[in-house]
């Protein structure tokens, strides 16, 4: 890994936005021209998913697995704007665990009345069964691939804050809930979000099909969303700390209870950032949390 990504460190600022917020934008996060190669890899990704699927060209268009579909992928797993902030909010021990490519066109304009709908925290069957408060466990990255800075280009919806909330928001059909906001954002931004904030689609009723490519972020514990195992192929073709976040491990045991050889981002940080530092982002997550759980 470039030691370029390390100006790129989380500053005091970022963790508190993410900390209290529960989300954080990055501007600028994509430069041109991978912006333009993350586009002509996801367009690929869309036409051949649109044709096996035999999708309207009017459907959404939802991809999961997208990071073995091409190197402009791969190459977002430790990406330098980004990759720095995942370090710091899960640790060493991380993983990714879910790619997912979202393709929506517009909305026809003679349905007013659509809503922000589908309001959830993400993690499938943990949401329920866990006890409350939730751990974190997770985070997504979503890299956006068009202009979602207008409201009528469907950004994500969130409430701000939600993540600590202790409880589910209460709901009554259509219900927009008043302190959520819309992301309004150019191409190329990337916004993390803690897996327990509250989000939802918005609603593209714009001109232009809204792109995004959202990367998930988990502890090493955990198993992967959308794959178990990554083909040896890809893995043949990374460095060892994309291996680590696509899931390799040298040892059975190492998924719980790692050795160095499992987590080669622990001795990359310790090389290039040393002692102090590995030992605070590897802390005790109980000891960083600095709120209490709200309830609703
Ligand atoms: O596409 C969006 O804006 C929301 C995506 C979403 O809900 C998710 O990634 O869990």
């Amino acid at each position: 890994m470039d030691k370029s990504c390390l100006q790129y460190c989380m500053t005091d600022a970022q963790r508190d936005q993410f900390d209290q917020q529960g989300y954080l934008i990055v501007p600028n996060a994509l430069d041109e021209a991978t912006l333009e190669r993350l586009l002509e890899a996801s367009d690929r990704v869309d036409r051949e998913e649109r044709e096996k699927k035999a999708l309207d060209p009017g459907a959404t268009m939802a991809k999961f697995r997208t990071i073995v579909e091409g190197d402009a992928f791969l190459e977002l797993l430790d990406w330098p704007k980004t990759f720095p902030l995942i370090w710091d909010i899960l640790g060493w021990n991380v993983q990714h665990y879910i790619s997912h490519l979202i393709y929506y066109p517009p909305e026809s304009k003679q349905r007013p009345d659509l809503q922000p709908g589908g309001w959830h925290q993400d993690g499938g069957r943990p949401v329920p069964e866990m006890e409350r408060p939730q751990p974190r466990l997770s985070l997504k990255v979503g890299f956006w691939l068009s202009d979602v800075s207008e409201p009528e280009h469907g950004g994500i919806r969130v409430i701000p804050g939600s993540h600590k909330r202790d409880r589910p928001p209460e709901r009554t059909p259509g219900n927009e809930f008043d302190d959520s906001v819309q992301v309004q954002v150019e191409a190329g931004t990337a916004v993390l979000f803690d897996r327990r904030m509250w989000h939802s689609r918005g609603i593209n009723t714009s001109d232009i099909t809204r792109k995004v490519l959202f990367l998930g972020y988990s502890y090493r514990w955990l198993r992967g969303l959308d794959y178990n195992l990554i083909d040896d192929e890809i893995l043949q073709k990374c460095d060892p700390i994309r291996r680590q976040l696509l899931g390799d491990g040298v040892d059975v045991k190492g998924w719980w209870q790692p050795t160095d050889a499992d987590v080669p981002l622990k001795g990359w940080l310790l090389e290039h950032k040393g002692e102090e530092f590995v030992e605070r982002i590897g802390q005790k997550q109980w000891e960083r949390q600095k709120w209490e759980p709200e309830g609703y």
